[in-house]
């Protein structure tokens, strides 16, 4: 290791001294003010991370939802995941350390995880559209070739694009091929063969208006569009030429406020989506004939999805193990019906999709999708060999359903949550079942909810169990919030510290929304 070419170059992306980040659900996020070292920083740590793995590791500059002001970074492990927990620690200490530390800290990572110094190193780099982050994209390949990391810059890409691309690196191909072409080709393919079987739902062409954000999803969406034109148009909004990223609109927008997107004309009955600033989220909504606004967030994605699905395998006659993942956050009302209606096992896990995307892996096929609208589907390396075996021998209905299953399969995106191919499989789904949103909405009613922010002096003073749906301390407060819950009907709240924001969130669902409004305020005083 050329520590001397290490320390020579971090002088010029220097740690403002006293500085101290954390390496949280998302990566690192904060005002771009503050991030330089940062990325630098991860350059260096990305590399460890490919010669400790032989593999390709990615690191992609972005904020996702948060203000344009913002930028962000994290790291995408050889197969496509997050960044493995114990390198997150190696993360954060690295990013903290003075930088007459940081030599040290290197040693120390590479000797802990017995990283072999001689092995070559790749890294695959990506960026969004924000102002600073092609400065930023080039600190990390500062870092990268400081410790003599050879790197591939694909400049601009969704999040879930450089997820692919490590995956298709990693895997020798067999996913795909490593380029922003692959990926249209391979998805789109799956796209428009699943949609030609929709012939039955009548040959209007269909249309869906898309909210961009402002962000790198117009930008891709505007590339891709030529190639599954056939099965779909779609009009795109807050394309980026003149609003600002993430600004009064974008899927968190949209999920948090429950209201339209801004910069977006909504006649009624129009299937409407909104992408977030890096399109790895997507939520859907529509106007009804009175003009009132419905959202169809990511719990009601996973209940067509993983209805779709159940529904081919019982045509093909296979009995493989669907489970449905999701966090606290998801409505009451679609675990009820996923568990009761649909008789799906459901699990809970901790927010962040790294911990919903391991528990989907442990079955057959995992449906997983946090409420916010970022998810998809992972199918089991067996199941997928025995679908497209099945797709290519069976025949008449039997053949039919195994093929589309063979493009389902295709069409999500196995890395990581895709808008974009998300967006492409509830298109087909609806094409297929000749649906609209109206009806895809009326599966179930959402219980209406209410989240809140608590701005508190320290949020580590709150800690939870139970994949965060009770609280382990303070002592007492658990009880308070249980008692509050008891005055409502068809209740429920809990609490727990933002990984991504200096807050506490609160959240409550109740039987109106007055009652939901209600709860979320009286827990958030018992919060201070
Ligand atoms: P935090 O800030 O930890 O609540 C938010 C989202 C997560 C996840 C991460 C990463 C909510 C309530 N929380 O996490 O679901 O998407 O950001 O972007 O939506
Ligand atoms: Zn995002």
């Amino acid at each position: 290791m050329d520590l001397g070419a290490v320390t020579q170059r971090s002088a010029l992306h220097a740690k403002p001294s006293g500085l101290v980040l954390q390496y949280g659900t998302a990566g690192f996020r904060a005002h771009a003010g503050h991030l330089d070292h940062i990325m630098y920083r991860m350059g260096l740590l990305a590399v460890l991370r490919s010669k400790q793995t032989k593999s390709t590791i990615g690191v992609m500059v972005t904020a996702s939802h948060n203000p344009e002001e913002d930028n962000g970074v994290k790291l995408i492990d050889p197969l496509g995941e997050m960044l493995a927990p114990s390198w997150e620690e190696h993360a954060t200490r690295l990013a903290n350390a003075e930088e007459q530390e940081l030599p040290r800290e290197l040693v120390g990572i590479s000797e802990r995880e017995a990283v072999d110094l001689q092995q070559d190193a790749f890294v695959v780099v990506g960026r969004d559209t924000r102002a600073s982050s092609e400065k930023f994209s080039q600190s990390v390949i500062d870092g990268v070739t400081a410790l003599g990391g050879l790197f591939h810059d694909y400049g601009l890409l969704t999040t879930p694009q450089l997820h692919y691309m490590v995956y298709c690196r990693n895997t020798g191909g067999q996913y795909g091929k490593a380029t922003v072409e692959g990926y249209y080709q391979k998805l789109s393919k799956a796209f428009v063969e699943l949609t030609k079987q929709a012939s039955c739902s009548g040959d209007e062409h269909r249309t869906l208006k898309v909210d961009c954000a402002n962000g790198i999803g117009a930008l891709k969406l505007k590339e891709m569009q030529q190639y599954f034109s056939q099965g779909l148009s779609v009009q795109l909004f807050n394309d980026g030429t003149k609003g600002k990223l993430n600004h009064l609109c974008g899927a968190d927008f949209v999920k948090s406020h429950q209201k339209p997107p801004e910069g977006m004309e909504m006649k009624s009955n129009e299937r409407c989506c909104s992408f977030d600033g890096d399109a790895d989220r997507i939520v859907y909504y529509y106007r009804d004939a009175d003009g009132q606004f419905h959202l169809i967030d990511g719990d009601k994605i996973a209940t067509l999805v993983s209805s779709f699905l159940k529904d081919l395998l019982v045509e093909i006659g296979e009995n493989f193990n669907v489970g449905v993942v999701q966090t606290a956050y998801a409505n009451g009302s679609s675990t009820r019906y996923l568990q009761e209606v649909m008789k799906v096992p459901v699990y809970c896990t901790k927010t962040g999709v790294k911990h919903l995307h391991h528990k989907a892996q442990e079955f057959d096929i995992g449906v997983y999708f946090e409420a916010n609208g970022h998810g998809t589907a992972l199918f089991s390396k067996a199941v997928e060999m025995k679908i497209k075996q099945l797709a290519k021998e069976l025949e008449d209905n039997k053949g039919k359903a195994a093929k589309m299953l063979a493009n389902v399969i295709d069409l999500f995106n196995q890395a990581a949550g895709d808008a974009i191919s998300d967006m492409l499989v509830i298109e087909a789904i609806l094409a297929l079942k000749g649906l609209t949103a109206q009806q895809w909405d009326a599966l179930y009613r959402d219980l209406p909810n209410r989240q809140l922010k608590v701005k508190v002096a320290d949020r580590r003073v709150i800690s939870t169990t139970d994949a965060e749906r009770q609280v382990l301390t303070p002592p007492g407060l658990q009880e308070v919030i249980s008692d509050l819950v008891k005055q409502y009907r068809l209740s429920r709240a809990f609490v727990r510290p933002s990984g991504t924001e200096d807050v506490i969130r609160v959240y409550a669902e109740a039987d109106s929304q007055a009652n939901a409004d209600s709860l979320a305020h009286e827990v958030s005083l018992a919060v201070f």
